[in-house]
């Protein structure tokens, strides 16, 4: 009886020691992927800006849909610099931590039957002029386009290095349309490669 319980104390000491350094493992290494604007409501847009008052509402056809429960459609107007506006006042709310990322991804459906271009600015802590900021366009087809715009060795367009642990505003935009144009976007996340 004394034998038994000698091994069941060994055992308890064992599955003791094991539990302890589970808990001493590392924590995990931040995750592949991080959501940065899931276009679900209006709260969500708090402090974002619309560049050109394009039109726009939430749609929850699951053709659009890649993320949650809605995306926003905007509705541009021909001619119109029209887009949406990450100010430096939602810094902290989602502009902070991308420098931890390889690539910026958003998908954006395009809902003409033509391409659209796609333009990115984005400014740092030392950005005051085009030179001092970086740009990245992209070509949207027609339907369904995740756009990716890779954050390592993002220069300025005036050339050097772009501080993106200093990202300050991002702007996306499509500039002079040539058509009205209807786009709609979901999921914007920070990506690992
Ligand atoms: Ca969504």
């Amino acid at each position: 009886m004394r034998k038994a319980a000698g091994l069941w104390i060994v055992v308890g000491v064992f599955v003791a020691g094991s539990w302890i350094l589970a808990q001493e493992t590392p924590p995990p290494a931040e995750p592949k992927s991080k959501l940065i604007m899931g276009f679900e409501n209006e709260g969500e847009l708090a402090g974002i800006e619309f560049i050109g008052d394009p039109g726009r509402e939430f749609v929850a056809d699951k053709k659009y849909v890649t993320e949650g429960q809605a995306a926003l459609k905007l509705k541009g107007k021909k001619g119109t610099d029209t887009g949406i506006e990450f100010p430096p006042t939602v810094r902290g709310k989602c502009l902070t931590g991308w420098e931890k990322y390889d690539l910026l991804v958003v998908d954006v459906h395009n809902l003409t039957d033509k391409d659209l271009s796609l333009s990115f600015r984005l400014d740092d802590d030392k950005s005051k002029d085009y030179a001092s900021r970086a740009r990245f366009a992209k070509t949207l087809r027609p339907g369904a386009n995740a756009v990716k715009i890779p954050l390592k060795g993002l220069t300025r367009n005036g050339g050097g290095d772009f501080n993106v642990a200093g990202l300050r505003r991002f702007i996306g935009h499509f500039g002079s349309p040539t058509d009205d144009f209807e786009v709609v976007f979901d999921n914007m996340r920070l990506e690992k490669e």
